[in-house]
């Protein structure tokens, strides 16, 4: 029986907008561990780190080869106690859910999940995440969470990002839809393998997941699911801090998640997951985070039938 840790992460350090570290609250509100237990998962709630507010520090606090990226500093520390706790639930038998946040604290489960291990993932999401802090027109480093663990650009230099365990071959993207202009240059000359919105069109997004979940478990330990809440349509989930339009539907949503609880439940590979971007601020009644809550419980197999 597979227990899952919760680890809450309410980290915005890595986003423009206020409101993304509710996350963890409002998706426990939306009865996400009943809906795990609901799928026959044994849960355990580790609670959140604990992040200073974003107000109390100084976004341009000089660390080095910093680059274009705000809170750098801060997002080293979470980083940092992340990775320390992912590893320990992994450590003790345990799938560590980590609930974001921005997009950022995924450097923190990589590291984690990437330490005693090969790791592939599958990055649900509209956008690809690559930019460095040389590329990225924003300066957010929830916009570089790939780029860091692949130690790219100047964060070739930063041991709190790179995992050298993660290789890009073993990554695939699901669901792209924006992309800015440097960016698309790194994700092109890259070993990444990218399923965008066209795909999902094309072929069904059944095939599409399964083909991300073939190239991430192809010569590695185990994978690593990140789901950013912005990969579904904002229609559906606009509790997001960047929404863009055309993004997967409720169905598509679910159908992507239950191919993911498929290949836990076959071999066991699906070891780790993120779930982050839900910002309640800008929800609508809670919507985002109960969609996020359901489908997390369905990635765990929680079944009609
Ligand atoms: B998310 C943008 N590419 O770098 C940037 O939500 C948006 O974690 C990043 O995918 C969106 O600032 C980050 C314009
Ligand atoms: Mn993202
Ligand atoms: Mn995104
Ligand atoms: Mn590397």
């Amino acid at each position: 029986m597979t227990t899952v840790r919760i680890i809450g992460a309410p980290m915005d350090y890595g986003a423009d907008r206020r409101g993304v570290d509710m996350g963890p609250s409002a998706i426990r509100y939306a009865e996400l561990a009943d809906g795990l237990e609901q799928a026959g998962i044994d849960v355990i709630d580790a609670g959140d780190l604990s992040i200073p507010r974003a107000e109390e520090r100084d976004p341009d606090a000089e660390t080095p080869a910093r680059g274009n990226a705000k809170f750098l500093r801060e997002v080293a520390d979470v980083s940092d106690r992340l990775s320390d706790r992912v590893a320990g639930a992994l450590a003790d038998d345990e799938f560590p859910l980590v609930l974001g946040g921005d997009h950022s604290v995924a450097v923190g489960s990589m590291r984690g999940a990437a330490r005693e291990a090969d790791l592939g993932a599958v990055w649900f999401d509209a956008h690809a995440d690559l930019n460095t802090p040389e590329t990225s027109p924003s300066g957010n480093v929830h916009g570089m969470p790939l780029a860091a663990v692949l130690g790219r650009g100047a964060f070739d230099e930063m041991a709190w990002a790179h995992a050298p365990r993660v290789r890009e071959e073993s990554i695939a993207y699901v669901g792209l839809r924006s992309i800015d202009e440097r960016e698309r240059e790194l994700v092109r000359e890259s070993e990444v393998t990218a399923f965008t919105m066209s795909d999902i069109d094309a072929r069904g997004v059944t095939a599409v997941v399964e083909d991300a979940l073939d190239v991430a478990t192809d010569g590695t330990d185990g994978v690593h699911v990140s789901l950013d809440l912005d990969w579904v349509d904002p229609k559906t989930a606009p509790g997001v801090g960047t929404p863009v339009r055309g993004g997967a539907t409720y169905r598509e949503a679910h159908a992507a998640m239950e191919i993911v609880s498929r290949y836990h439940e076959r071999d066991g590979v699906v070891r780790s997951m993120d779930v982050v971007e839900v910002n309640p601020i800008l929800d609508e009644g809670n919507e985002t985070a109960t969609i996020a809550a359901e489908l997390t419980a369905s990635a765990f197999g929680k079944r009609i039938l």
